[in-house]
């Protein structure tokens, strides 16, 4: 079962404060990784260290906006130096913004392309080098189920998730031959600050509309944790998943399975 063990292996998650990003790296470190975050801001970044420490783990944290190429192809040069090459990637800093397509700017559009597609571009092919260098790396994209399906107001992140799916496979069609795997995960629904406000209590103490839709479509009949993520990202991350590539896995509940409970 040591296929699954990330000793010896560097982890790169961008993002990696909080949410998604900071249970897939408490996972992976778990595993035997050392883990290496970012995000935007030097507050994040401490917070994101207090927390990693709080869980006994010793993290490297580095300020960056993903979406600045001169910014991360700094950062990861600073990480080699200081850290070591990273093995593996994950993308998972990600925003939305949730507006009617005919409302929103054509700014906020590419704000969260940037972020959400162009970030991961950025940060891949900053990686990609050394890994093809060391003779092994692994691409993991945070994609979603806009990857697939579209929904009133996102019409910026499905487009951004959807491009990142194909990105995935292009990685993977690209550097395949070099020993380098690009996957995704889909997550569903997620109990993260990211989807708080389709959480929210109704003035009248009643569930977020919204909330009880999601229930009533995914089969689990809840939302998901951001810790059911690991065991999908730990396994795309280690040697068990080197024949593995271009794939998106859906850690979705079975919610893209499912037509959704008669009325
Ligand atoms: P989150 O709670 O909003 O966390 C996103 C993280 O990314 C935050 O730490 C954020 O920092 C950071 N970030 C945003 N823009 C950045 C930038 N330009 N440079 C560096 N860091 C940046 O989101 P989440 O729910 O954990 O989601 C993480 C990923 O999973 C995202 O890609 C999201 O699209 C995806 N996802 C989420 C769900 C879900 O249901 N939650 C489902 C499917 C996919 P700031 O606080 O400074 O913004
Ligand atoms: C939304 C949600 C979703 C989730 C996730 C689902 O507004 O529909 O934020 O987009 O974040 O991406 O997989």
């Amino acid at each position: 079962m040591n296929m699954f063990s990330l000793e010896g292996k560097i982890a790169l998650v961008t993002g990696g404060s909080y949410g998604i990003g900071f249970a897939i790296a408490c996972g992976m470190a778990e595993a035997g990784a050392t883990i290496v975050f970012n995000d935007i801001n030097e507050e994040l970044v401490n917070r994101g260290l207090a927390a990693y420490t709080e869980k006994g783990i010793k993290a490297h944290g580095y300020v960056c906006d993903v979406t600045d190429e001169a910014a991360v192809q700094n950062m990861v040069a600073t990480v080699e130096k200081e850290v070591g090459v990273i093995d593996i990637l994950v993308n998972n800093a990600g925003i939305i913004k949730r507006i009617p397509m005919c409302e929103m700017s054509a700014e906020d559009f590419r704000k969260v392309i940037d972020v959400d597609l162009n970030a991961p571009f950025i940060v891949s092919k900053a990686c990609i080098p050394s890994m093809i260098k060391k003779g092994h790396g692994k691409i993991i994209n945070i994609c979603s189920m806009m990857s697939e399906l579209g929904r009133e107001t996102v019409s910026a992140y499905a487009a951004a998730k959807g491009g990142l799916k194909m990105l995935t496979r292009n990685i993977c069609s690209e550097y395949g031959e070099q020993n380098i795997q690009c996957n995704g995960i889909g997550p569903g629904y997620i109990e993260t600050p990211q989807t708080a406000p389709l959480r929210e209590r109704q003035a009248d103490g009643s569930r977020h509309p919204f909330d009880s839709f999601i229930v009533a479509k995914t089969p689990a009949g809840r939302w998901g944790k951001p810790e059911e993520l690991v065991g999908p990202a730990v396994f795309l991350a280690s040697d068990a998943s080197n024949f593995v590539n271009g794939h998106i896995l859906y850690v979705d509940g079975g919610i893209l399975a499912y037509i959704g409970k008669q009325p």
